[in-house]
C-alpha cells in the first residue's frame, strides 16, 4: 500500500540517489581535467544574475578558453554603517570581496595578486577541483607572499552556493573581512524560474567601542553582526514583485550559527553545501540554521508587504553599545548615570524600563556613544522606532515592481483594516485572565521620547 509517508520516503531515496550519481559521476571524472568539454558541448541555459546585497558582482574576460577573474586581497577602509568605519581587508576594495559568477562546466581562471604585507591563499570552498588548486597554504600550494599574483585554473563540475576565502593565517584574515561568495549556475537551467537571485555572507567582527581595528583575537564576544559586512540600518532590503519566486543564498563564515528567520512565509530550503538539494529533500521552514562554513538557499514565492528577514538569536539584532552592560533595569538612575558618566567617560546602563529609552536619548541628544561605536538598535520605519541592529533587514514586496528593478520601494501602504492598532490607553482595559501578577498597581508610563512615535502609515 502507497501511503503518503512511504511516498515521502520514496522520493527522499531517490533523492539521496541523485546526489550519489552526480558524486560519483564527479569522482570519475575528476581524474582528467580538461578545458570545459561541457562548454564547448553545451551552451549554457540563460540565468538571472545573482544580486549580492550591498555588494557586487566580478566582471570577467574570456581569454585562452577560460573565463578570467583578478582578485586583489588588500586592506581598505570599510562603513558598516553610517558612523562606523574600520581599517579591514578585503578583495578589489570591499569586504565581502566582489561576488564570482560562472555556469557548471565552464572553465575559469582566477588571477590572485597578494597586496597585503603578510602571505595570503585563496580556497575555493565547497568546489571539486584539483587538489593543487584547493588554495591550502603550505599543504597544496606555496604562500602568496606580498606583491605575488598566483593563478588558479579549473573547470566548474557542479554548481550551486560557494564561498572562498583566505587558507592562510585564517583567524586574522577572515576576522577582518577576507571573504565573497562563488555562486555557479546549473548549465542546463533551473527546473523552476528563479526570478529574483539574492547572496550574501554572514560574518562578525569585534571592532570594540571607540576603536577603528577589528580585533581578531576575540573568539566568542563580538560587538557586529553583518550580513555582507553591512549591520542594519545599513543593509538593503530585499525587493520583489508580488508572485515571483525568489532565492536567497546565504554563506556562513562567522564563528557562531546562525538562526535566519523570514516573516510572512514559508520558505523551502533547496540547496546547501552539498549544492542544490533534488526536490524530493527539500524541507518547508521559516527559520533555517546556517552553521559556520555552512550555505543554505532558501526559496519562495513572494507575499506584498514589509517582512522582517534577521538572525533569531537577539543578541546578533544588535550594534555595539549593546553588549556587556550594566543591568540595571527596575532602578531609578535618574541624575545618577550622568554623574557617572563625567568620571568614566562613555558609560551605559540599561535603561530603567529596558533598552528602548536610550534609542530615545541618543535621538534627543542627551546620552553620546563612544567615537565611532554604533547604538545598540536604531532604525525609523513608518511606525516609529524599529529598534534593530545587526543581521536584520526587510523583504519588501510589491504588486507593481518592473522585473529588474532592485530599487529600495519605501514603506508598504497597507490595505485599509489590515494593521494592528490601540484600541485603549488604560493598563486595567477588558478583562483578560492572568495567574499571577507581582504589579500591585499598574507601572509608571514610559516617557514619551522622539523615535517611540505612534505614526499611522496604513492606507
Ligand atoms: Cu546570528
Amino acid at each position: 500500500m502507497i501511503t503518503r509517508r512511504n511516498l515521502l520516503s520514496l522520493s527522499v531515496i531517490a533523492g539521496i540517489g541523485g546526489l550519489f550519481e552526480r558524486n560519483k559521476a564527479i569522482a570519475a571524472d575528476d581524474a582528467t581535467i580538461k578545458a570545459a568539454p561541457a562548454a564547448a558541448a553545451n551552451p549554457p541555459a540563460s540565468y538571472v544574475p545573482v544580486h549580492t546585497l550591498n555588494g557586487w558582482t566580478l566582471p570577467h574576460r574570456f581569454h585562452a578558453g577560460a573565463k578570467e577573474f583578478h582578485l586583489v586581497a588588500e586592506e581598505i577602509e570599510h562603513e558598516f554603517a553610517p558612523g562606523s568605519k574600520a581599517k579591514c581587508w578585503g578583495y578589489n576594495g570591499t569586504t565581502p570581496g566582489p561576488t564570482l559568477e560562472a555556469v557548471e562546466g565552464d572553465r575559469v581562471r582566477i588571477f590572485v595578486t597578494n597586496r597585503l604585507g603578510e602571505p595570503t591563499s585563496v580556497h575555493w570552498h565547497g568546489l571539486y577541483l584539483p587538489s593543487g588548486m584547493d588554495g591550502v597554504s603550505g599543504l597544496s600550494q606555496p604562500h602568496i607572499k606580498p606583491g605575488e599574483t598566483f593563478v588558479y585554473e579549473f573547470t566548474l563540475k557542479q554548481h550551486g552556493t560557494h564561498m572562498y576565502h583566505p587558507h592562510a593565517d585564517e583567524m586574522v584574515q577572515m576576522a577582518v573581512g577576507m571573504m565573497g561568495m562563488f555562486i555557479i549556475h546549473p548549465r542546463a537551467g533551473e527546473p523552476r524560474q528563479i526570478d529574483r537571485d539574492y547572496c550574501f555572507l554572514l560574518h562578525n567582527w569585534a571592532l570594540h567601542p571607540g576603536t577603528y581595528r577589528p580585533d581578531p583575537s576575540i573568539m566568542t564576544e563580538f560587538d557586529l553582526w553583518t550580513m555582507n559586512s553591512k549591520v542594519f540600518p545599513a543593509i538593503e532590503p530585499l525587493v520583489a514583485r508580488t508572485g515571483e519566486r525568489v532565492r536567497i543564498r546565504i554563506g556562513n563564515l562567522s564563528m557562531h550559527e546562525h538562526p535566519m528567520h523570514l516573516h510572512g512565509v514559508q520558505f523551502f530550503v533547496t540547496g546547501g553545501d552539498g549544492g542544490r538539494w533534488p526536490e524530493g529533500l527539500w524541507r518547508s521552514e521559516v527559520t533555517e540554521v546556517v552553521g559556520v562554513g555552512q550555505m543554505r538557499d532558501l526559496e519562495f514565492v513572494a507575499i506584498p508587504g514589509d517582512w522582517a528577514f534577521h538572525c533569531h538569536k537577539s543578541h546578533h539584532t544588535m550594534n555595539a553599545m549593546g553588549h556587556g552592560i550594566p543591568n540595571v533595569v527596575g532602578v531609578d538612575q535618574a541624575g545618577v548615570e550622568k554623574d557617572i558618566r563625567a568620571l568614566l567617560p562613555g558609560y551605559m546602563a540599561m535603561g530603567r524600563y529596558g533598552m528602548s529609552e536610550h534609542s530615545g536619548h541618543l535621538a534627543m541628544g542627551m546620552l553620546e556613544g563612544p567615537p565611532n561605536t554604533l547604538p545598540m538598535m536604531t532604525g525609523e520605519g513608518p511606525f516609529g522606532a524599529i529598534e534593530m541592529g545587526g543581521m536584520f533587514t526587510v523583504l519588501k514586496v510589491r504588486d507593481d515592481l518592473a522585473r529588474s528593478d532592485y530599487r529600495d520601494p519605501g514603506w508598504y501602504v497597507n490595505p485599509p483594516g489590515t494593521v494592528a492598532r490601540k484600541v485603549s490607553t488604560d493598563p486595567d482595559f477588558g478583562t483578560p485572565v492572568r495567574r499571577q501578577s507581582g504589579a500591585r498597581s499598574a507601572p509608571a508610563p514610559m516617557p514619551d521620547m522622539p523615535g517611540m512615535s505612534h505614526g499611522n502609515h496604513s492606507g
